[in-house]
């Protein structure tokens, strides 16, 4: 039997797991079973940066953490991976700021992960990475003699050669793709655009199973979208649409109907458009104003970047220009919280919700969409609207779809879902719930783990513990 060794770049350890469960943690639960390990930052800077690696147990999981340094955490953190990286992945071309020192301190705190991972390895255990925070570190592990089986999930898209080519070295990022076992992506279209950039950078092809071989090792690329516990989160709304915080909610609607959005404050979630998609929605269907209040959720992410101050001083801007556009002085069309809220509460709160606008500009899948179908009562569900170039987007096809970009055809797809009678509600609904409660967060490990441990003979369960 093999272990799992998980790694990320940031371990949501045992002891601050609180307000904002991360969407990893929730993800990889039924993976990470008693014996396995997880591998990663902190989250702390320290003058010692990795040179001690933190040993916790908690329910049988080892969690080994490393510290980062002021500067690595600059370049390797803020500067590469959020900074050009992370702009790259979700086609911001304009936004991706590449200096050669980053990406040699990205390249850096790759390698000390694989240092201080060493040691903490077994022959025979099978080693999943999360991210493009993380593309090299199979490179730097196979450089320390590690054979082990290693696989890599990148939660963002990827990008066609045209843009991918334009992140200085990429040649190099995709090699260190190359070095592992198994890749998986959200999506058929991003896998595609993964083997594009192999055979026009590398000029190797792949078979029709995302199979190839680069320098003699065998390397499998898979689609494997990422779900949520889906009974889990259903159990969470039935029960938080009956506490505190939805009563209140409900209560300071009125007569009047909610809609929801839930984000990371950050640009690739659509906000600016979405914001002024409701004000056009008011401007266009007068008939919905003191009758529909919009809640955005938008927790402040990633505050030290340039580009995240600006789009929050953006948003600030919009939201005072809809408010006093349309507010009277007992309703507020649009409701603007920069804080998290407790999961459970936003459970709720999508429980109560007739629409929620999840509007990207690109996001790799977004679990918020699915969430909210999980959390509609049967009897009286509300209406998802989608943009069609989120990953989910592939699966959820009985939303409604809109491009993100357009503001009119956001506003009209709200009026359209707040119009939509029980019956065709509720058509779409069964559609969507049987999709998010198939494709769950379970399967999604199931999957990628059967590929990566027993790649040979697929057994229909990987044997780990
Ligand atoms: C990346 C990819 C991909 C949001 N606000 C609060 C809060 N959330 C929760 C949501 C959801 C999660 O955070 C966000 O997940 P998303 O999938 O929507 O987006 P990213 O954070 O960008 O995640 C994305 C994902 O990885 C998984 O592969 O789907 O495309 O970008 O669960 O509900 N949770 C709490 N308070 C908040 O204020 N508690």
């Amino acid at each position: 039997m093999s272990r799992l060794v998980v790694v990320s770049n940031r371990v949501p350890l045992p002891s601050e797991r609180g307000a904002k469960a991360g969407g990893l943690a929730v993800a990889l639960a039924d993976a990470l079973q008693p014996g396995s390990v997880w591998f990663g930052w902190s989250g702390r800077r320290s003058s010692r940066g990795s040179a001690t690696t933190h040993i916790q147990r908690s329910e049988g999981i080892t969690y080994a953490t490393i510290d980062l340094t002021e500067a690595d955490y600059h370049s390797f953190y803020v500067n590469f991976s959020n900074g050009a990286l992370w702009p790259l992945l979700h086609f911001r071309l304009g936004l991706l700021d590449f200096r050669s020192e980053d990406y040699a301190g990205y390249r850096a705190v790759n390698r000390q992960f694989a240092a201080a991972l060493v040691p903490l390895l077994r022959p025979d255990d099978v080693i999943w990475v999360h991210d493009y925070h993380l593309i090299p570190l199979a490179m730097e592990l196979r450089a320390l003699g590690v054979t082990n089986r290693i696989g890599f999930f990148l939660h963002t898209p990827f990008v066609p050669p045209a843009i991918f080519n334009a992140m200085p070295r990429s040649s190099e990022l995709l090699h260190g793709l190359c070095a592992y076992d198994i890749i998986g992506f959200h999506t058929r279209t991003y896998r595609s655009a993964f083997l594009d950039c192999v055979a026009e950078n590398m000029g190797v092809h792949a078979d029709s199973e995302g199979r190839f071989i680069w320098r003699g090792h065998h390397v499998r690329a898979i689609v494997d979208p990422i779900g949520i516990d889906a009974d889990g989160f259903t159990k969470c709304a039935i029960d938080a649409a009956r506490g505190a915080d939805a009563r209140a909610l409900r209560d300071s609607l009125g007569k009047g109907s909610l809609a929801i959005g839930v984000d990371r404050l950050d640009y690739s979630k659509g906000l600016i458009n979405r914001f002024e998609a409701i004000g056009r929605f008011f401007a266009n269907y007068p008939q919905h104003r003191r009758q529909l209040s919009f809640l955005q959720v938008a927790a402040r992410s990633r505050e030290e970047q340039g580009s995240y101050q600006r789009l929050r001083r953006e948003l600030d801007r919009i939201v005072g220009d809809t408010n006093g556009r349309y507010s009277e002085f007992d309703w507020t069309p649009l409701r603007y919280m920069t804080r998290a809220v407790k999961r459970d509460t936003l459970a709720g709160f999508f429980r109560l919700s007739r629409l929620a606008v999840v509007t990207p500009l690109r996001d790799g899948m977004n679990l918020v969409a699915k969430e909210y179908i999980a959390a509609q009562d049967p009897r009286d569900p509300g209406v998802l609207i989608l943009s069609r170039f989120a990953g989910a987007a592939e699966e959820l096809t009985e939303a409604l779809q809109v491009n993100p970009y357009d503001s009119d055809e956001i506003a009209e797809a709200m009026h359209i879902g707040l119009s939509m009678e029980l019956e065709e509600r509720q058509e779409r609904w069964r559609s969507l719930h049987k999709k998010v409660s198939a494709n769950t967060a379970q399967r999604f490990c199931t999957v990628f783990l059967k590929h990566l441990v027993h790649p040979e003979i697929n057994p229909e369960r990987p044997t780990l513990r």
